[in-house]
């Protein structure tokens, strides 16, 4: 993963997200709007953008898993400085490509060590257990960073539903491969389908989150939709999108950026400000959307959710196991 520098593109998002957004924030956000109406005018044109616009909202309830007393990341910058490669590697990309991914219909399989595989539909898993809403810290490996309010409930929630065996010891996780929606999986040289994997503690984790939307709506296609992983004390590339299959296995998978780069990208990537990525530094960060001079922090040791899980990785070496 390259650090590259944001594209300077325009806003392309007008619904004013004023519930979440102070007075000063609206303004600007209202500004880079009308600045993007001709971008805006070709995405309502779309026909994939204007089916896919119905129904946006979810009804959300307050989770006590929730990270408190953090500045949320504007809308604008979690929607438009994305890494998801199936759709280009700048971070302007997604925003801009992302249009071409047909989110419905869509189903998720599950196999492997399971009871017998399944099938479920993202209407079913959408209604499946109470949407909550859960703001997180999000750290990228690459030292950037955001806090993100996210909407799903807990992976461990789905993994019952498959009814995993005894044997099953770590999950699976496969992203959309369709050149046809993501062309730019033809010029991105990493395994596809994208893959990521957690241990099955971690896997059931209450804080591992199955997720469906952000900001009280369904995720953008840029973000992952409809349905995708976040693991809060994880590097970010762990938090896989636009997820069709599930497969628990009983060893370790193989991830896309481990199969890339293993010296640079290990299994667990929990995030850790005192091991270094080989290129940089991982002891600060940059948060987005802040003032420039505010932008550079220190990073948390698991993103500053040690309390919660350091107890899974207890008597394990986390140099070694990066
Ligand atoms: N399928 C897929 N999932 C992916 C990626 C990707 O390129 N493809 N990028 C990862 C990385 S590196 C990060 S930091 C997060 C970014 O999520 P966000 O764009 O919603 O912030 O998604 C992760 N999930
Ligand atoms: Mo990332």
């Amino acid at each position: 993963m390259l650090i590259r520098k944001p594209d300077p593109i325009p806003s392309s998002e007008i619904t004013p997200k004023s519930a979440y957004l102070n007075r000063r924030q609206f303004m600007a956000t209202a500004a880079a709007a009308a600045a993007g109406a001709g971008v805006l005018g070709e995405r309502l044109l779309h026909p994939s953008a204007t089916a896919q616009a119905a129904a946006t909202k979810l009804n959300t309830v307050k989770s006590p898993l929730s990270t408190t007393g953090e500045t949320l990341t504007p809308y604008n910058d979690v929607t438009t400085y994305n890494n998801f490669y199936e759709f280009g590697t700048g971070k302007g990309d997604p925003s801009k490509n992302a249009w071409r991914l047909h989110t419905r219909p869509w189903t998720v399989s599950v196999d492997g060590l399971v009871k017998k595989p399944k099938t479920f539909d993202i209407d079913t898993l959408l209604k499946m257990r109470p949407m909550e809403e859960r703001v997180y810290r999000h750290r990228c490996v690459e030292a950037w960073s955001m806090v993100i309010p996210w909407a799903g409930y807990s992976l461990s929630e789905f993994i019952n539903q498959c009814e995993p065996l005894s044997s099953a010891k770590y999950v699976q996780f496969l992203s959309l491969d369709d050149p046809k929606q993501e062309p730019w999986i033809n010029e991105v040289s990493l395994t596809w389908p994208y893959s990521e994997g957690l241990r099955m503690d971690e896997a059931m984790h209450p804080l591992t989150l199955l997720t469906f939307g952000l900001y009280g709506e369904v995720l953008p296609n840029q973000d992952g939709a409809p349905i995708r992983l976040v693991i809060p004390w994880k590097y970010g590339f762990k938090s896989v999108k636009s997820i069709v299959k599930v497969r628990f296995v009983d060893k370790q998978p193989h991830t896309a950026w481990n199969d890339a780069a293993p010296n640079e990208y290990g299994f667990y990537s929990n995030v850790n400000p005192n091991v270094d990525h080989p290129r940089w530094s991982q002891k600060t960060e940059r948060r987005i959307g802040e003032p420039i001079w505010k932008q550079r922090r220190t990073t948390l040791m698991f993103n500053g959710y040690g309390d919660e899980v350091a107890k899974l990785y207890t008597g394990m070496d986390l140099r070694k196991n990066f």
